[in-house]
């Protein structure tokens, strides 16, 4: 067991894409051979930097991310994927061209794409994500770029969880830099303004530049405001300047430290979570649970009496409560 372990974290180091794709799948289920696989993996992780590309459903962030990959591609770089948004799917135009050109060159080189369906074991989106991105970390993605809708809580997490965060925006869209969640504003290391083909460009772009002059939050880094067409792919080798950019900024500072700390401590608490979570539904049995329903239905107990009754059993270690 523990040797072919061995043989599929060696398996991933050589970037076999079957066995990352069995890798990825053992994570999202939440399968106990795919946590003992990451444990062979992280160590050889940690050398990729990783991109979150966030903003509204329909900005362009997926045919932004195929162009990104293939700019990445031009350069030589290894990319890897991870879409988190399943609301349009990748057309597969430019990555399918890279991909056919590259089966000639060697079949470990190149792009690995992979949608993230499901949240994961028990929720929590974010640990899925990150133990994607350790696999292709561990597999060798020099970059690996993180899509996902901007728009709740598990989203911005997730961009949180990336070296550098883009923000996409885009004319037309509903999502005016005032009405956009505060959150993901702050967090966004570089704006892009897509669809630059469009009428409003030009005032999106000075909504955000002027956002940003108002707010001093940063030292040292300005985000920069950029405008691509991600159809056509203007501006794409631009946005690889900026990301590039920042991280050469990112790693003469401190900040990158600060920030790294910040997310392994976010994740380890969710891990925390759920794996309190998991023991407490374990400890819990069915009867005991119908019990306090019905003593509820009854009125004999109020539901924060019934909760708190529940979880000082599994907290005194009794083990499986009694139904009585
Ligand atoms: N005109 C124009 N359309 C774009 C641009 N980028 C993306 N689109 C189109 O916008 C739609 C949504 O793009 P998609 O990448 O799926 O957006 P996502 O939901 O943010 O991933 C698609 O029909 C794209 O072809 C752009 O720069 N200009
Ligand atoms: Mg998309």
């Amino acid at each position: 067991m523990s040797n072919s372990l061995e043989e599929w974290a060696e398996r991933i180091f050589a970037r076999d894409r079957r066995a990352m794709a069995r890798a990825i799948s053992a994570v999202e289920s939440g399968e106990a051979g795919g946590i003992e696989l990451l444990k062979l993996l992280f160590p050889k992780s940690g050398s990729a930097y990783v991109v979150g590309v966030t903003g509204s459903p329909g900005v362009g962030k997926s045919t932004l991310v195929e162009k990104l990959a293939a700019e990445y591609r031009a350069v030589g770089t290894t990319v890897g994927i991870v879409a988190v948004d399943p609301t349009s799917p990748f057309t597969g135009g430019a990555i399918l061209g890279d991909r056919i050109r590259m089966q000639a060159v060697a079949v470990d080189e190149g792009v690995y794409i992979r949608s993230m369906a499901t949240r994961g074991h028990l929720g929590g989106l974010a640990p899925a994500v990150q133990d994607v991105v350790t696999i292709l970390d561990a597999a060798g993605c020099q970059v690996i770029l993180v899509e996902t809708v901007g728009v709740g809580q598990d989203e911005v997490e997730i961009a949180r969880h990336a070296d550098v965060t883009v923000l996409l925006l885009a004319p037309g869209m509903g999502d005016d830099v005032q009405t956009f969640k505060a959150g993901v504003l702050e967090i966004a290391d570089v704006f892009v303004v897509n669809k630059a083909d469009r009428p409003g460009a030009d005032r999106v772009e000075q909504e955000v530049t002027a956002m940003l002059g108002l707010s001093e939050r940063r030292e040292g880094w300005n985000p920069p405001v950029l405008k691509t067409v991600a159809t056509t792919g203007a501006g794409i080798a631009a946005l690889r300047e900026a990301l590039d950019r920042f991280r050469a900024f990112g790693e003469q500072d401190l900040r990158r430290l600060l920030r790294r700390r910040e997310q392994w401590r976010t994740c380890l608490m969710e891990l925390l979570r759920q794996r309190l979570l998991e023991k407490a539904l374990d400890a819990l049995d069915e009867g005991a649970l119908n019990a306090r329903v019905e003593d509820i239905l009854a009125q004999r107990r109020d539901p924060h009496t019934a909760a708190e009754e529940l979880l000082s059993t599994f907290m005194s270690g009794k083990g499986k409560l009694a139904g009585k």
